[in-house]
């Protein structure tokens, strides 16, 4: 029977590789079609004159199955005819556009040059790639996020990708959030009675998350959402699986620990699942108010991803309860 309503059941907030492995997961354990995935755009930046949005298309091309799986961005049997040519007119090629990506860009550019929403774009790209689940940029407004060093201030992508990660950060700056309109459709459904849970994946809480909690309202509805929100560590026994999450809680003077990270999110989560290597912080996070569970991950095949994401889903009916019985 077609459901009533398009509302969806599950919604997740991911940035990055990480945690568009443990959507992909989701897809796996729950009809795909109620889960909604707010995507960071912190990362989009003007390129070439294309709009290059790396998080939607990491999510786009995940759940699709299409990703390149060992480098977690950009499509997999990529051709790079372009990129080589570009190379010999001495073009700039620190950022590598494959060429079936390069229609990805070339695309959306297009239509957000004729007025398309960023939202409306994304929902019809999925829809050609075969995606069901609702895959939504937290705005149609560009917020860069810009990080901020010793050195002066830092594009995103080129600290992350030209300068490869290796300047010290000292804060990030996520411009216009204040000012941005997030998606109606994410406040809609965190205020919507039929949200069974919120998931914050283990992406970075600095690079991926916070571009997401920077817009006010946003924050403040996961603060006053009725479903349950159950964040998952990024960080397994005191290092991040993949990227700079590690060297930047150090050098932003954190403890590289999950605790920090439950820490992080302390002001709106209600659970907060670790690495079972890290069995020795429950006490100190369940101290903080948060319920804690153990889980395996570290997200190495699709298995583990989908037993990651039963895990979520089954913890956070387990908080429901929980906060009914209160
Ligand atoms: N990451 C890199 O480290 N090197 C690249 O050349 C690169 C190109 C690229 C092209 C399209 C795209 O969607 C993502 C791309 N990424 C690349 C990843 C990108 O930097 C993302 O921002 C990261 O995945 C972090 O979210």
């Amino acid at each position: 029977m077609k459901s009533s309503t398009k509302s969806s059941s599950i919604l997740a907030l991911s940035g990055g590789i990480g945690g568009a492995k443990l959507a992909l997961g989701l897809t796996h354990v729950m009809r795909s079609e109620k889960l909604m995935i707010v995507g960071n755009i912190g990362d989009d930046f003007e390129h070439y004159g294309l709009q290059i949005s790396p998080d939607l298309d990491t999510l786009m091309y995940t759940l699709s199955g299409k990703a390149d799986s060992e480098k977690g961005w950009g499509l997999a049997d990529e051709s790079w005819v372009f990129m080589q040519a570009l190379e010999k007119l001495g073009g700039d090629t620190w950022f590598q556009l494959g060429d079936t990506d390069l229609a990805t860009h070339l695309e959306r550019t297009r239509r957000l040059r004729e007025g398309e929403s960023l939202s409306a774009i994304t929902v019809d790209f999925c829809r050609r790639f075969g995606i069901e689940s609702s895959i939504i940029p937290v705005s149609n407004d560009p917020v860069p996020t810009i990080v901020k060093t010793p050195e002066g201030d830092l594009a995103f992508q080129d600290y992350f990708v030209r300068e490869g990660c290796k300047p010290t950060v000292t804060g990030f700056r996520f411009q216009g959030a204040d000012e941005a309109e997030p998606n109606p459709e994410l406040l809609e459904t965190l205020r919507n009675p039929l949200l069974q849970a919120v998931v914050i994946c283990p992406s970075n809480p600095f690079l991926s998350i916070d571009p997401i909690l920077a817009f006010p309202a946003v924050r403040e509805a996961l603060r006053n959402c009725h479903a349950p929100v159950i964040a998952v560590s990024p960080i397994i026994d005191g290092d991040a699986v993949k990227g700079p999450t590690a060297k930047i809680f150090d050098q932003l003077g954190y403890p590289v620990c999950a605790t920090a990270v439950a820490n992080h999110y302390r002001d709106f989560i209600d659970g907060f699942i670790l690495d079972i290597q890290d069995s020795a912080l429950v006490s100190q996070i369940n101290k903080m108010g948060i319920s804690v569970e153990l889980a395996n991950t570290l997200m190495t095949d699709l298995n583990v991803k989908t037993e990651l994401a039963r895990s979520v889903l089954d913890f956070s009916e387990r908080c429901a309860k929980r906060n009914l019985s209160l």
